[in-house]
């Protein structure tokens, strides 16, 4: 397996990162960080590169270009083996945190005693943190509630390992099956993992123990396992019955309690079985959820909006909304290239975008701002766009030039507006001061949305699923912001991200904002998340109208004007 370059980088940062964490000299610490921005930034791969080749890079010595060396060859190296090996394991996940380095981690774990996120709280909660020189009472309330926040982000997983587990256990199953639950309903964090089956549960079982790290509780109407660390619940049901256990299973609770309860109205009860007529007391079984619904009186509900919210009651007046489904979309409005951070050349991506059937992709390569490396200054990003002119030559995707500029903290953005003038679409995005006020963040970023040159807000939150709280933006008056200036917003559909929630997506389409759907890919299996965000759509409501990227090209650059 090829390294990347910044793969590379990135264990050259993590090792002066953990030298830093050891105390250990700060020349060395510089030079693993110094190394680290040669190889991002080198024009080949740096797998291409001789011991020698790589010594005659400025500022990478001899024993650094070995090391270099072993990383490519292996992924890691002596030096790096040796500082994990002396760093205790729950220290490395601190250097996470929001607003907590190297440093921090240092001093709290010598002068503390802190070992993990479970001992940091404890010192924070005790106010052991704010008698450290330098610290006091505000930053240790901060590194309590990044360290509170991260202990909680872990507990669901993210769509992209939920998926990948549920595969797992999909493919062991002798038999058909089904995935209910959130995953089903296309929620963005996932709890446990739940399937139904109509597998015999004797084979399943024995079939499940081959794969599942531990067996919680193992049945013949029902197994729980784990599976890479989390929880999944297999329910077995008859062919006959697999309209109602599929109804149940996939929820969410809220419905399910609206579904009785219309049920009961209507003189019946509704259970994962079947539906019972009260007075004849005739069980009626149901192999499809469309036979449950039709009995009821509704029309189906698509599991992604099953959250008794309003939907039970369209379905029962036969009014659903009509929701957008992948095949509407006809490109991808955020997509990083080699030319940022992203692992893509342009033609590749043209060629994906081909794959794919899209008539378009925006570039949205980072700009120069304030901790992204390789961004984009108007220079590059003017050579781009030449570029890019070249590549849709022979492409049948048409790539558009766009950018993804900063928002920098006083809402001004990190390219004068000469630059993004020329951009065919502008993406404009919070990537620092991620910790300001709710006032403060919401008027930085109205700045940025009334800037007439930007087009679209990236990940409004800025979330990090399971890494990274949402800022404390007002949502609110962001919509608000959104809809007064024609301003896109963004649904961000990276599993690690799926920025914004679906209230809020609901709430735009409502007040008439536009949303765009963009995988933010950086590299090539990246591109495959607009089902992720299409889920989120459809969780919000969204029509094919309301997404910009239903849009034929025209129509989409007209929106520009
Ligand atoms: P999660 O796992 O937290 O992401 O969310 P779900 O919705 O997958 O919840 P889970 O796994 O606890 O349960 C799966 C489905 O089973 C749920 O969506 C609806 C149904 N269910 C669970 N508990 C109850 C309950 O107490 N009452 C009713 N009516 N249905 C329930
Ligand atoms: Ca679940
Ligand atoms: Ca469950
Ligand atoms: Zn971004």
């Amino acid at each position: 397996m090829e390294m990347t370059n910044r793969q590379v980088a990135r264990v050259l940062e993590e090792i002066g990162q953990l030298l830093e964490v050891q105390g250990e000299n700060r020349f060395k610490v510089r030079a693993y960080m110094a190394a680290a921005d040669r190889i991002g930034h080198l024009t080949g791969p740096v797998g291409d590169l001789t011991e020698e080749e790589l010594e005659a890079i400025p500022g990478i010595g001899r024993a650094l270009a070995g090391k270099i060396h072993q990383i490519v060859q292996t992924g890691t190296c002596t030096e790096r083996e040796r500082l994990i090996d002396a760093t205790p394991p729950g220290l490395i996940p601190l250097l996470d945190l929001p607003g907590v380095g190297p440093k921090t981690v240092r001093r709290l774990w010598t002068e503390l005693g802190v070992e993990d996120t479970d001992s940091l709280i404890a010192a924070a909660r005790n106010r052991r943190v704010r008698a450290l020189k330098g610290f006091g009472a505000k930053k240790e309330s901060d590194i309590l509630r990044a360290a509170e926040t991260a202990g909680k982000m872990t507990e669901r997983m993210d769509v992209s390992g939920a998926k990948r587990r549920a595969a797992v256990l999909m493919a062991a199953i002798p038999g058909e099956a089904w995935v209910a639950g959130s995953l089903r309903r296309g929620r963005s964090t996932i709890g446990d993992i739940d399937i139904v089956t109509t597998a015999p549960p004797g084979e399943t079982n024995r079939a499940l123990r081959r794969i599942a790290d531990s067996m919680i509780d193992e049945g013949e109407r029902k197994t729980s396992v784990r599976i890479e660390g989390r929880r999944a619940d297999i329910r077995y049901a008859d062919t006959a019955e697999l309209g109602t256990m599929l109804l149940y299973l996939t929820g969410s609770k809220a419905f399910n309690i609206r579904l009785r309860g219309i049920a009961a109205e209507q003189g019946m009860r509704l259970n994962e079985y079947g539906l019972l007529m009260r007075e004849s007391g005739e069980v009626r079984t149901f192999p499809t959820e469309e036979g449950v619904f039709g009995a009821l009186g509704m029309v189906p509900v698509p599991p992604e909006l099953r959250e008794d919210r309003g939907e039970v009651e369209y379905a029962l007046e036969g009014r659903l909304p009509d929701l957008v489904d992948a095949g509407a979309i006809r490109g991808d409005l955020h997509v990083h290239s080699e030319w940022s951070d992203g692992t893509l050349s342009l033609p590749d991506i043209a060629d994906e975008g081909e794959k794919k059937g899209y008539e378009y992709i925006l570039i949205t390569d980072h700009a120069a701002g304030i901790g992204v490396t390789h961004g984009l200054d108007a220079a590059r990003l003017e050579r781009q766009r030449h570029e890019i002119e070249r590549v849709n030559r022979n492409a049948a995707c048409t790539l558009l030039a766009g950018i993804e500029v900063d928002i920098l903290a006083d809402g001004h953005l990190s390219l004068p507006d000469t630059a993004l003038k020329a951009c065919d679409l502008v993406v404009a995005s919070v990537h620092t001061a991620f910790g300001q006020d709710a006032d403060t963040m919401t008027r930085r970023m109205i700045v940025a949305i009334e800037n007439e040159h930007v087009d679209i807000i990236g990940h409004p939150t800025a979330r990090l699923i399971g890494r990274r709280p949402p800022t404390a933006v007002d949502m609110d008056r962001i919509i608000d912001a959104a809809a007064a200036t024609g301003t896109a917003l963004e649904i961000n559909a990276s599993p690690a991200r799926l920025d914004l929630d679906d209230i809020y997506i609901r709430q735009a389409k409502e007040q008439g904002v536009n949303l765009s759907i963009g995988t933010d890919a950086h590299r090539r299996s990246d591109l495959e998340a607009m089902r992720y965000g299409v889920a989120l759509a459809r969780r919000g409501w969204c029509g094919p109208s309301d997404i910009l990227n239903t849009r034929p090209l025209s129509a989409l650059l007209r929106a520009d004007e």
